[in-house]
């Protein structure tokens, strides 16, 4: 399954834009809030180096792209409505939005750095709006999405039910939480981080529910920080000032400038590799003077200033870091590299890091292949890996199976 991020944010802080220029896609963008309704959805890529320049080779990719030496593994992107305070009990478009989010893998928070917006997305005088305060709303929103689902206005008769019957409250929970892609193991971690597994449920309060909910929807659904619009004139203490409040990481980002410099690549205008800190070759011919201005003017106080336009960084950011993903290569022939039919490096899939090699094989090659496991080969080393061997980033594994 490919994964899914969903992007969130107040209305107007540039989510959908945010969307078009990692996917090229036209969908509608204004300054107008909740110009987003239903959700869009498109597809794009996470970059990474590939492992034909160490091994080498010329390769053939399948599931994916080799650009200049670089991977381009193909993931969801989600743009939902804008979210404001209390949608969690039906305000602006409300729990619809969040209910688009259920299959989300993870999440990046689109923030309108240059605080020229109020919660509702609508303009204030610039610098008004505290982009922090954004942070904490919008979190706070979605751990209550999670603990309504949780509580069905039945907690009390919930308590008294499974209390004492650990096995069967997560496996309440576990039923309770489907629709939102949550997995055992997660409930499970999250009773531990919370310090919440050996409590009777017969105590647990509103803040122990409360706690609970955020744990779990850090662990299911994390959120990363993008400080959007950097390149509007702003005062530079904005992400400053946000970087002292907030601790987590944050990626200063130009969706409208990757949008432009994607959209010219695309039209043979300019040469543009998705995340670099710079581009080629100006075809002045194609474009007015103006573009010409737009386009230099994205160089200098832009990609010279911040290394890129943040927008392959944010993807990248929250699959590897955010999410944990790994990168494995399954090949037929440790030798060549390839396939059964001489692709080199066909194929490339991103996995839990943590995930057995049998349970890769599992999920991501063929059912039958792992019931007829025998062993794995390291492509490198042509060691033998067992079904439990832990896969490494960038390992690349041969299968060998009874069949
Ligand atoms: N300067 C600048 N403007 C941006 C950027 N990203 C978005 N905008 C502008 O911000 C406004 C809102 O953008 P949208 O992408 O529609 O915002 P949204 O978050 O999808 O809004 P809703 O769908 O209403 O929730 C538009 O006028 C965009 O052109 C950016 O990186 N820089
Ligand atoms: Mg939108």
């Amino acid at each position: 399954m490919t994964l899914i991020i969903g992007i969130v944010g107040k209305p107007s802080s540039g989510k959908s834009t945010f969307l078009n220029a990692a996917c090229l896609t036209d969908v509608k963008v204004s300054e107008l809030p909740f110009t987003t309704i239903d959700a869009n959805k498109g597809v794009t890529y996470v970059k990474t180096e590939c492992v034909c320049k160490e091994l080498n080779v010329k390769d053939n990719p399948k599931n994916s792209q080799c650009i200049e030496g670089f991977r381009f593994i193909p993931i969801n992107v989600l743009d939902v409505a804008g979210l404001v305070p209390d949608a969690h009990r039906g305000k602006g478009l409300g729990n619809k939005f969040l209910n688009d989010l259920g299959h989300a893998d993870a999440l990046i928070h689109v923030l309108d750095i240059t605080g020229s917006l109020d919660k509702t997305g609508k303009p204030v005088s610039s610098g008004r709006n505290d982009p922090y305060e954004d942070i904490i709303f919008l979190e706070h929103e979605i751990n209550m999405w999670y603990r309504d689902i949780i509580n069905r206005e039945d907690w009390n008769k919930f308590k008294r039910t499974f209390a004492g019957k650990k096995k069967e409250f997560i496996e309440e929970l576990y039923k309770r939480l489907s629709g939102i892609k949550i997995k055992r193991e997660q409930i499970i971690a999250s009773l531990k981080q919370s310090e919440l597994d050996n409590k009777n449920l017969n105590t647990w309060d509103d803040n122990d529910l409360t706690f609970f909910s955020k744990k779990l929807r850090e662990i299911s659904k994390p959120i990363l920080i993008v400080a959007n619009k950097i390149d509007k004139d702003i005062d530079a203490e904005n992400l400053n000032n946000l970087k002292k409040k907030y601790d987590g990481p944050i990626i200063p980002c130009s969706a409208l400038a990757e949008h432009i410099l994607r959209k010219y690549h695309e039209k043979q205008v300019i040469d543009y590799i998705p995340g670099s800190n710079g581009f080629r070759n100006i075809n002045e011919n194609l474009i007015s003077t103006k573009e010409v201005e737009t386009l230099k003017k994205i160089k200098t106080d832009l990609l010279n200033v911040f290394g890129s336009t943040g927008v392959q960084e944010a993807l990248n950011h929250a699959i590897f870091k955010v999410s944990n993903q790994i990168c494995v290569y399954p090949v037929s022939d440790t030798k060549s590299f390839s396939d059964n039919n001489n692709n080199v490096l066909p194929d490339v899939f991103l996995v839990n890091k943590g995930t057995f090699l049998i349970d890769f094989v599992r999920e991501k090659i063929h059912s039958d292949l792992a019931k007829h496991f025998i062993f794995g080969i390291d492509g490198r080393t042509k060691k033998r890996l067992g079904e439990n061997y832990i896969l490494k980033h960038n390992d690349i594994v041969k299968i060998v199976s009874a069949k």
